[in-house]
Protein backbone atom coordinates (compact mmCIF):
# COMPACT_ATOMS: atom_id res chain seq x y z
CA UNK A 1 0.00 0.00 0.00
CA UNK A 2 2.68 2.39 0.39
CA UNK A 3 4.01 1.98 -2.96
CA UNK A 4 0.54 2.97 -4.67
CA UNK A 5 0.17 6.38 -1.99
CA UNK A 6 3.90 7.20 -2.82
CA UNK A 7 2.67 6.63 -6.56
CA UNK A 8 -0.75 8.88 -6.12
CA UNK A 9 1.90 11.84 -4.52
CA UNK A 10 4.25 11.74 -6.73
CA UNK A 11 1.61 12.23 -9.49
CA UNK A 12 -0.22 15.24 -7.44
CA UNK A 13 3.20 16.85 -7.51
CA UNK A 14 3.75 16.53 -10.82
CA UNK A 15 1.44 18.36 -12.01
CA UNK A 16 1.06 21.11 -9.32
CA UNK A 17 3.27 23.51 -10.95
CA UNK A 18 2.08 24.17 -14.21
CA UNK A 19 -0.62 22.90 -16.91
CA UNK A 20 0.72 21.54 -20.26
CA UNK A 21 1.27 25.02 -21.86
CA UNK A 22 3.85 25.59 -18.84
CA UNK A 23 1.11 28.47 -17.37
CA UNK A 24 1.14 28.33 -13.68
CA UNK A 25 -1.94 27.39 -12.22
CA UNK A 26 -3.79 28.83 -8.96
CA UNK A 27 -4.92 26.68 -6.15
CA UNK A 28 -8.44 26.96 -6.59
CA UNK A 29 -8.06 25.34 -9.94
CA UNK A 30 -5.15 22.65 -9.14
CA UNK A 31 -7.90 21.08 -6.94
CA UNK A 32 -10.65 21.50 -9.72
CA UNK A 33 -8.16 19.70 -11.98
CA UNK A 34 -7.27 17.37 -9.43
CA UNK A 35 -10.28 16.27 -8.39
CA UNK A 36 -10.49 13.23 -11.48
CA UNK A 37 -6.77 12.56 -10.68
CA UNK A 38 -7.40 11.27 -7.02
CA UNK A 39 -10.98 10.12 -7.43
CA UNK A 40 -9.47 7.62 -10.00
CA UNK A 41 -6.89 7.06 -8.09
CA UNK A 42 -8.63 6.47 -5.47
CA UNK A 43 -10.83 3.18 -6.70
CA UNK A 44 -8.06 2.20 -7.87
CA UNK A 45 -6.49 1.78 -4.62
CA UNK A 46 -10.18 0.20 -2.99
CA UNK A 47 -10.23 -2.16 -5.84
CA UNK A 48 -6.88 -3.22 -5.13
CA UNK A 49 -7.52 -3.50 -1.36
CA UNK A 50 -10.82 -5.39 -1.75
CA UNK A 51 -8.28 -7.69 -3.73
CA UNK A 52 -6.16 -8.59 -1.00
CA UNK A 53 -8.58 -8.97 1.07
CA UNK A 54 -10.16 -11.80 -1.26
CA UNK A 55 -6.67 -12.90 -1.83
CA UNK A 56 -5.86 -13.24 2.28
CA UNK A 57 -9.10 -14.72 2.94
CA UNK A 58 -8.65 -17.81 0.56
CA UNK A 59 -4.42 -17.49 2.27
CA UNK A 60 -4.37 -20.59 4.94
CA UNK A 61 -1.59 -20.25 6.90
CA UNK A 62 -0.07 -23.47 8.41
CA UNK A 63 2.87 -23.62 10.72
CA UNK A 64 5.81 -26.48 11.05
CA UNK A 65 6.64 -27.01 14.23
CA UNK A 66 8.13 -29.83 16.18
CA UNK A 67 11.72 -30.77 17.79
CA UNK A 68 14.90 -31.24 16.04
CA UNK A 69 15.46 -33.12 12.75
CA UNK A 70 11.73 -34.31 12.92
CA UNK A 71 11.43 -33.93 9.50
CA UNK A 72 9.95 -30.11 9.11
CA UNK A 73 12.20 -29.12 6.15
CA UNK A 74 11.75 -32.69 4.34
CA UNK A 75 7.75 -31.93 4.39
CA UNK A 76 8.70 -28.34 3.16
CA UNK A 77 10.70 -29.72 0.61
CA UNK A 78 7.97 -32.70 -0.56
CA UNK A 79 5.37 -29.56 -0.91
CA UNK A 80 8.18 -28.10 -3.31
CA UNK A 81 8.58 -31.35 -5.35
CA UNK A 82 4.37 -32.13 -5.12
CA UNK A 83 3.12 -29.02 -5.60
CA UNK A 84 5.84 -26.47 -7.01
CA UNK A 85 8.34 -27.24 -10.13
CA UNK A 86 10.90 -29.49 -7.61
CA UNK A 87 14.42 -28.48 -7.29
CA UNK A 88 16.28 -27.77 -11.25
CA UNK A 89 17.65 -24.65 -11.05
CA UNK A 90 21.50 -25.02 -11.51
CA UNK A 91 22.41 -22.80 -8.31
CA UNK A 92 20.31 -24.85 -6.14
CA UNK A 93 21.27 -28.45 -7.43
CA UNK A 94 25.07 -27.16 -6.98
CA UNK A 95 24.27 -26.03 -3.38
CA UNK A 96 22.39 -29.38 -2.60
CA UNK A 97 25.46 -31.25 -4.00
CA UNK A 98 28.09 -29.03 -1.80
CA UNK A 99 25.27 -30.06 1.50
CA UNK A 100 25.74 -33.31 0.68
CA UNK A 101 29.05 -33.86 0.64
CA UNK A 102 29.46 -31.63 3.60
CA UNK A 103 26.83 -33.88 4.96
CA UNK A 104 28.95 -37.31 3.97
CA UNK A 105 32.00 -35.28 5.60
CA UNK A 106 30.10 -34.94 8.97
CA UNK A 107 29.02 -38.24 8.85
CA UNK A 108 32.67 -39.45 8.94
CA UNK A 109 33.61 -37.46 11.92
CA UNK A 110 30.19 -38.35 13.79
CA UNK A 111 31.27 -42.33 13.37
CA UNK A 112 35.08 -41.52 14.36
CA UNK A 113 33.57 -39.63 17.61
CA UNK A 114 30.93 -42.46 18.11
CA UNK A 115 33.76 -44.85 18.29
CA UNK A 116 35.55 -42.84 21.07
CA UNK A 117 32.08 -42.65 22.71
CA UNK A 118 31.08 -46.15 22.82
CA UNK A 119 35.20 -47.03 22.96
CA UNK A 120 35.73 -48.61 19.56
CA UNK A 121 39.55 -49.14 19.13
CA UNK A 122 40.62 -47.03 16.01
CA UNK A 123 44.20 -48.01 16.12
CA UNK A 124 43.98 -50.21 13.47
CA UNK A 125 42.31 -47.20 11.23
CA UNK A 126 44.09 -44.33 12.12
CA UNK A 127 46.49 -44.61 8.54
CA UNK A 128 42.93 -44.28 6.66
CA UNK A 129 41.34 -41.63 8.34
CA UNK A 130 44.71 -39.32 8.07
CA UNK A 131 44.56 -40.06 4.38
CA UNK A 132 40.89 -38.93 3.97
CA UNK A 133 41.56 -35.92 5.99
CA UNK A 134 44.43 -35.26 4.33
CA UNK A 135 43.24 -36.23 0.77
CA UNK A 136 39.47 -33.91 1.76
CA UNK A 137 42.06 -30.62 2.80
CA UNK A 138 43.41 -30.71 -0.44
CA UNK A 139 40.41 -31.17 -2.33
CA UNK A 140 38.74 -28.22 -1.06
CA UNK A 141 42.20 -26.35 -1.14
CA UNK A 142 42.10 -27.05 -5.11
CA UNK A 143 38.29 -25.47 -4.62
CA UNK A 144 36.69 -28.87 -4.77
CA UNK A 145 34.57 -31.56 -2.24
CA UNK A 146 34.39 -34.95 -2.75
CA UNK A 147 36.18 -36.74 -5.84
CA UNK A 148 35.83 -40.26 -7.01
CA UNK A 149 39.75 -41.43 -4.60
CA UNK A 150 37.91 -40.14 -1.50
CA UNK A 151 34.79 -41.57 -1.92
CA UNK A 152 36.60 -45.15 -2.37
CA UNK A 153 38.54 -44.58 0.69
CA UNK A 154 35.49 -43.37 3.19
CA UNK A 155 33.77 -46.19 1.41
CA UNK A 156 36.54 -48.52 2.74
CA UNK A 157 36.73 -46.58 5.67
CA UNK A 158 32.46 -47.88 6.47
CA UNK A 159 33.09 -51.14 5.58
CA UNK A 160 35.77 -51.50 7.88
CA UNK A 161 34.66 -53.58 11.35
CA UNK A 162 35.08 -50.35 13.58
CA UNK A 163 32.86 -48.39 11.39
CA UNK A 164 30.22 -50.83 11.05
CA UNK A 165 29.94 -51.32 14.45
CA UNK A 166 29.67 -48.17 15.70
CA UNK A 167 27.03 -47.75 13.12
CA UNK A 168 25.05 -50.69 14.57
CA UNK A 169 25.17 -48.75 17.78
CA UNK A 170 23.79 -45.57 15.62
CA UNK A 171 21.27 -44.47 18.40
CA UNK A 172 23.63 -44.19 21.50
CA UNK A 173 25.92 -41.67 19.29
CA UNK A 174 25.28 -38.56 17.27
CA UNK A 175 24.88 -39.45 13.60
CA UNK A 176 22.58 -38.16 10.58
CA UNK A 177 19.66 -40.33 9.63
CA UNK A 178 20.96 -40.46 6.08
CA UNK A 179 24.31 -41.74 7.12
CA UNK A 180 23.41 -45.34 5.51
CA UNK A 181 21.96 -43.77 2.34
CA UNK A 182 24.96 -41.95 1.60
CA UNK A 183 27.72 -44.54 2.58
CA UNK A 184 26.30 -47.43 0.48
CA UNK A 185 26.23 -45.30 -2.97
CA UNK A 186 29.36 -42.82 -2.57
CA UNK A 187 30.62 -44.15 -5.73
CA UNK A 188 27.75 -42.53 -7.45
CA UNK A 189 27.81 -39.24 -5.02
CA UNK A 190 31.62 -38.76 -5.37
CA UNK A 191 31.27 -38.80 -9.30
CA UNK A 192 32.68 -35.29 -10.75
CA UNK A 193 29.38 -35.23 -12.64
CA UNK A 194 27.30 -35.80 -9.45
CA UNK A 195 23.67 -33.97 -10.07
CA UNK A 196 21.80 -34.62 -6.60
CA UNK A 197 18.52 -36.29 -7.35
CA UNK A 198 14.90 -35.11 -5.44
CA UNK A 199 15.65 -38.39 -2.86
CA UNK A 200 19.30 -37.22 -2.46
CA UNK A 201 17.80 -33.56 -1.75
CA UNK A 202 15.15 -35.50 0.34
CA UNK A 203 17.77 -36.60 2.54
CA UNK A 204 20.33 -34.35 2.60
CA UNK A 205 20.21 -32.32 6.21
CA UNK A 206 21.25 -28.54 7.06
CA UNK A 207 19.27 -26.85 9.83
CA UNK A 208 16.48 -24.63 10.04
CA UNK A 209 18.22 -20.85 11.28
CA UNK A 210 15.58 -18.93 9.96
CA UNK A 211 12.07 -19.06 8.92
CA UNK A 212 11.27 -20.72 5.74
CA UNK A 213 8.12 -19.81 3.86
CA UNK A 214 6.97 -21.63 1.00
CA UNK A 215 3.22 -20.63 -0.90
CA UNK A 216 1.52 -22.74 -3.00
CA UNK A 217 -2.18 -23.81 -4.39
CA UNK A 218 -3.79 -26.63 -3.16
CA UNK A 219 -7.06 -27.36 -4.05
CA UNK A 220 -8.43 -23.38 -4.54
CA UNK A 221 -6.82 -22.62 -1.27
CA UNK A 222 -3.31 -20.89 -1.15
CA UNK A 223 -1.53 -22.40 1.75
CA UNK A 224 1.73 -20.15 3.29
CA UNK A 225 3.77 -23.24 4.79
CA UNK A 226 6.27 -22.03 7.69
CA UNK A 227 8.88 -23.70 8.42
CA UNK A 228 11.03 -22.58 11.48
CA UNK A 229 13.78 -24.04 13.25
CA UNK A 230 13.17 -26.59 16.06
CA UNK A 231 16.22 -26.09 18.39
CA UNK A 232 16.12 -25.02 22.00
CA UNK A 233 17.41 -21.16 20.60
CA UNK A 234 14.56 -21.15 17.91
CA UNK A 235 11.67 -21.98 19.57
CA UNK A 236 11.73 -18.32 20.46
CA UNK A 237 10.70 -17.46 17.24
CA UNK A 238 7.89 -19.57 17.03
CA UNK A 239 5.42 -17.21 19.10
CA UNK A 240 6.21 -14.54 16.33
CA UNK A 241 4.45 -17.33 13.66
CA UNK A 242 1.17 -17.54 15.34
CA UNK A 243 -1.01 -15.18 13.87
CA UNK A 244 -3.19 -16.01 11.75
CA UNK A 245 -1.85 -19.65 11.93
CA UNK A 246 -4.89 -22.25 10.75
CA UNK A 247 -2.98 -25.27 10.98
CA UNK A 248 -0.29 -26.37 12.90
CA UNK A 249 1.57 -29.39 11.35
CA UNK A 250 3.09 -30.62 14.25
CA UNK A 251 5.79 -33.51 13.35
CA UNK A 252 7.74 -35.73 16.00
CA UNK A 253 10.71 -38.24 15.07
CA UNK A 254 9.33 -41.52 16.06
CA UNK A 255 12.51 -42.62 16.26
CA UNK A 256 13.55 -40.34 19.40
CA UNK A 257 12.41 -42.77 21.88
CA UNK A 258 15.77 -44.40 21.75
CA UNK A 259 17.85 -40.64 21.64
CA UNK A 260 18.92 -39.43 25.09
CA UNK A 261 17.30 -36.05 25.46
CA UNK A 262 19.35 -32.93 25.17
CA UNK A 263 20.96 -32.78 28.68
CA UNK A 264 18.94 -28.88 29.06
CA UNK A 265 15.87 -30.98 28.58
CA UNK A 266 13.68 -32.23 31.79
CA UNK A 267 12.93 -35.29 29.73
CA UNK A 268 14.80 -38.58 29.34
CA UNK A 269 14.40 -39.30 25.79
CA UNK A 270 13.60 -36.95 22.68
CA UNK A 271 10.19 -38.45 22.14
CA UNK A 272 9.18 -37.48 25.67
CA UNK A 273 10.90 -33.82 25.11
CA UNK A 274 8.59 -34.02 21.67
CA UNK A 275 5.48 -34.93 23.59
CA UNK A 276 6.00 -32.18 26.26
CA UNK A 277 6.37 -29.48 23.07
CA UNK A 278 3.63 -30.83 21.77
CA UNK A 279 1.39 -30.68 25.13
CA UNK A 280 2.61 -26.91 25.52
CA UNK A 281 1.18 -26.20 21.68
CA UNK A 282 -2.19 -28.24 21.96
CA UNK A 283 -3.11 -26.24 24.83
CA UNK A 284 -1.63 -22.84 24.18
CA UNK A 285 -4.66 -20.26 24.19
CA UNK A 286 -3.01 -18.59 21.00
CA UNK A 287 -3.38 -21.44 19.22
CA UNK A 288 -6.85 -23.21 20.64
CA UNK A 289 -8.51 -21.87 16.95
CA UNK A 290 -5.94 -23.42 14.65
CA UNK A 291 -5.93 -27.20 13.55
CA UNK A 292 -3.81 -29.48 14.88
CA UNK A 293 -2.09 -32.06 12.23
CA UNK A 294 0.08 -34.84 14.04
CA UNK A 295 2.79 -36.33 11.75
CA UNK A 296 4.14 -39.28 13.88
CA UNK A 297 7.20 -39.39 11.19
CA UNK A 298 10.37 -41.62 10.50
CA UNK A 299 8.11 -44.77 10.76
CA UNK A 300 11.04 -46.67 8.81
CA UNK A 301 13.35 -45.78 10.48
CA UNK A 302 11.47 -46.58 13.56
CA UNK A 303 10.25 -49.70 12.43
CA UNK A 304 14.07 -50.93 12.06
CA UNK A 305 15.02 -49.80 15.62
CA UNK A 306 12.96 -51.58 17.31
CA UNK A 307 14.41 -54.87 16.52
CA UNK A 308 17.48 -53.39 18.63
CA UNK A 309 15.48 -51.14 21.44
CA UNK A 310 12.64 -51.99 23.08
CA UNK A 311 10.30 -49.63 23.49
CA UNK A 312 9.46 -50.36 27.15
CA UNK A 313 13.57 -49.43 27.92
CA UNK A 314 12.16 -45.76 27.32
CA UNK A 315 8.42 -46.10 28.11
CA UNK A 316 8.27 -48.38 31.12
CA UNK A 317 4.11 -48.19 30.79
CA UNK A 318 4.12 -50.20 27.20
CA UNK A 319 3.59 -53.84 28.36
CA UNK A 320 2.83 -54.81 24.38
CA UNK A 321 5.00 -56.86 21.73
CA UNK A 322 7.89 -55.06 20.09
CA UNK A 323 6.40 -54.82 16.78
CA UNK A 324 5.77 -52.00 14.48
CA UNK A 325 1.58 -51.85 14.85
CA UNK A 326 1.27 -52.19 18.61
CA UNK A 327 4.32 -49.80 19.39
CA UNK A 328 3.15 -47.09 16.80
CA UNK A 329 -0.15 -47.17 18.13
CA UNK A 330 1.00 -46.67 21.43
CA UNK A 331 3.00 -43.67 21.11
CA UNK A 332 -0.21 -42.23 19.06
CA UNK A 333 -2.50 -42.79 22.13
CA UNK A 334 0.40 -41.13 24.51
CA UNK A 335 0.69 -38.21 22.09
CA UNK A 336 -3.19 -37.49 22.07
CA UNK A 337 -3.45 -38.42 26.04
CA UNK A 338 -1.63 -35.18 26.57
CA UNK A 339 -3.82 -32.83 24.53
CA UNK A 340 -7.30 -31.44 25.99
CA UNK A 341 -9.92 -34.05 25.32
CA UNK A 342 -11.74 -31.53 23.32
CA UNK A 343 -9.06 -30.69 21.13
CA UNK A 344 -9.56 -32.07 17.93
CA UNK A 345 -6.19 -33.59 16.39
CA UNK A 346 -5.55 -35.49 13.19
CA UNK A 347 -2.83 -38.23 13.90
CA UNK A 348 -0.90 -39.65 10.92
CA UNK A 349 1.87 -41.97 10.50
CA UNK A 350 4.65 -40.41 8.18
CA UNK A 351 7.82 -41.81 6.40
CA UNK A 352 8.71 -38.07 5.05
CA UNK A 353 11.58 -39.09 3.04
CA UNK A 354 8.75 -41.07 0.40
CA UNK A 355 7.34 -38.84 -1.70
CA UNK A 356 4.00 -40.80 -2.57
CA UNK A 357 3.22 -41.34 1.08
CA UNK A 358 3.56 -37.33 1.99
CA UNK A 359 1.72 -36.57 -1.04
CA UNK A 360 -1.42 -39.25 -0.06
CA UNK A 361 -1.27 -38.39 3.74
CA UNK A 362 -0.66 -34.03 3.48
CA UNK A 363 -4.37 -34.44 0.68
CA UNK A 364 -6.13 -36.53 3.32
CA UNK A 365 -5.55 -34.78 6.16
CA UNK A 366 -5.83 -31.10 4.41
CA UNK A 367 -9.29 -32.35 2.86
CA UNK A 368 -10.26 -33.22 6.71
CA UNK A 369 -9.27 -29.80 7.57
CA UNK A 370 -10.81 -27.83 4.21
CA UNK A 371 -14.51 -29.52 5.29
CA UNK A 372 -14.28 -28.66 8.63
CA UNK A 373 -12.85 -24.92 8.00
CA UNK A 374 -15.81 -24.65 5.42
CA UNK A 375 -18.52 -26.13 7.85
CA UNK A 376 -16.66 -23.44 10.49
CA UNK A 377 -16.31 -19.93 8.19
CA UNK A 378 -17.20 -21.06 4.77
CA UNK A 379 -13.81 -20.53 3.85
CA UNK A 380 -12.17 -22.88 0.48
N1 LIG B 1 14.70 -42.21 6.82
C1 LIG B 1 14.02 -41.10 7.06
N2 LIG B 1 14.68 -39.94 7.17
C2 LIG B 1 13.95 -38.82 7.41
C3 LIG B 1 12.55 -38.83 7.56
N3 LIG B 1 12.13 -37.56 7.78
C4 LIG B 1 13.24 -36.79 7.77
N4 LIG B 1 14.34 -37.55 7.55
C5 LIG B 1 15.73 -37.11 7.52
O1 LIG B 1 16.01 -36.52 8.76
C6 LIG B 1 16.93 -35.45 8.61
C7 LIG B 1 16.38 -34.22 9.30
O2 LIG B 1 15.22 -33.79 8.66
P1 LIG B 1 14.83 -32.25 8.55
O3 LIG B 1 13.62 -32.18 7.68
O4 LIG B 1 16.01 -31.44 8.17
O5 LIG B 1 14.43 -31.95 10.06
P2 LIG B 1 13.96 -30.56 10.72
O6 LIG B 1 15.07 -30.15 11.63
O7 LIG B 1 12.72 -30.90 11.50
O8 LIG B 1 13.71 -29.58 9.64
C8 LIG B 1 17.13 -35.27 7.11
O9 LIG B 1 18.36 -35.86 6.74
C9 LIG B 1 15.98 -36.03 6.48
O10 LIG B 1 16.33 -36.62 5.26
C10 LIG B 1 11.87 -40.09 7.46
O11 LIG B 1 10.65 -40.21 7.60
N5 LIG B 1 12.67 -41.18 7.21
MG1 LIG C 1 14.63 -27.72 9.37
Amino acid sequence: MPFCLAGLTNRLYDRRSSDHHGRVLDPAELDWRLEPIARQRNAEIQTYIDQCKKEDSKVMKLLLLGGPASGKSTVCKQMQIIHKDGFQRPEQLDYYRILIHSNIMEIFRQLIDGCSQVEINLASLQKLIRRINRKFRLAVQEGGTLNPKLGQLLTAAWKSPQFQAVYHRHYEIDLLDSAKYWYSQLDRVCRLDFVPTPQDILRSRAPTTGIFVTTFQFKNVRLKLVDVGGQKSQRRKWLHCFDDVKVVLFIVDLAGYAKKADEAEEQTNNLQAALKIFQDISTSRVLKNAFLLLFLNKLDIFEELLEQVDLSECFPDYDGENYLDPAKHYIRELFLSVAPPKRGIFPYFTTATNTDNVEMVFQACMESVLKQSTKATGLA
